[in-house]
């Protein structure tokens, strides 16, 4: 089965090349990854292409500027499954998403359609983040689970794990989202479409090295598209 792990990366100089090391390292058959980079003014694409000297399991999409995440998503899922991925695992590359987390997120793949690494479930929790910010992500998505009745408990992670029908399923170019409204609206069309999803509980770190890119916009975005998909959800159509 090929394993193909995408992440995107803006200005992660400090993580790059010690997540790279650990993710090609990683106990799990045929890996292949995908870092997709916005032109970061860091040079993160420079570390990359060096680690790909070493390592042809690693490639590189290369932006023109700060496209935003949900299309960095969408391209990197696009380049997973023309590599001939069975699963897509999706992950930051900040290491709040801890990669030997990967192989337990693929163990459920022979029963389910999606795993979530979920903070929101017995067993999973968020390291580093304070009470703000802590209480804006809880109110976030207790309002959208109400809104959209999400079956899912953590609505806004990042690290995934799809089976590759789902991703072809969902007609990835429609999605326009960004930021956290993205990982939103990407549950919203795999819950529409009636798949397995299995919530797995994972410590979520606050990153340690680089900068945060959750802005205001991400934010009022978020809310925008729960009220978008809200009127798909009442038409029966997305
Ligand atoms: N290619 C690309 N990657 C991005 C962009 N914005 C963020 N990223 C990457 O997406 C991942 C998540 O971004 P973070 O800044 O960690 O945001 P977050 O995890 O939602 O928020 P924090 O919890 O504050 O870390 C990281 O690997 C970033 O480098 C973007 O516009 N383009
Ligand atoms: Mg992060």
């Amino acid at each position: 089965m090929k394993n193909v792990i995408v992440t995107p990366t803006y200005n992660e100089k400090d993580n790059i090349a010690r997540l790279l090391s650990h993710l090609v390292r990683l106990p799990i058959d045929n890996v292949s990854i995908v870092v997709v980079d916005d032109n970061s003014p860091d040079g993160t694409s420079s570390i990359v292409r060096d680690v790909m000297k070493e390592h042809a399991s690693v490639h590189l999409i290369s932006r023109a500027g700060k496209l935003g995440l949900g299309t960095a998503y969408i391209e990197g899922f696009q380049k997973a499954l023309s590599l001939g991925a069975d699963c897509v695992i999706q992950m930051d590359a900040d290491f709040s998403h801890d990669p030997d987390d990967i192989s337990r997120l693929v163990s459920h793949m022979d029963r389910f359609d999606v795993a979530i690494g979920s903070r929101k479930i017995m067993g999973g929790k968020i390291v580093g983040w304070g009470s703000i910010r802590k209480g804006m992500s809880a109110g976030a998505m207790f309002f959208s689970r109400l809104c959209l009745r999400f079956k899912t408990k953590d609505v806004t992670a990042g690290f995934r794990c799809f089976k590759r029908h789902v991703l072809e399923a969902i007609d990835l170019p429609s999605i326009k989202s960004n930021g956290y409204a993205f990982q939103e609206e990407v549950l919203f069309r795999i819950e529409q479409k009636g798949f397995f999803v299995k919530e797995v509980p994972v410590t979520f770190v606050d990153r340690k090295e680089g900068k945060s890119k959750l802005s205001k916009k991400d934010i009022v975005e978020f809310f925008l598209i729960i009220l978008k998909l809200r009127k798909q959800r009442k038409k029966g159509s997305y």
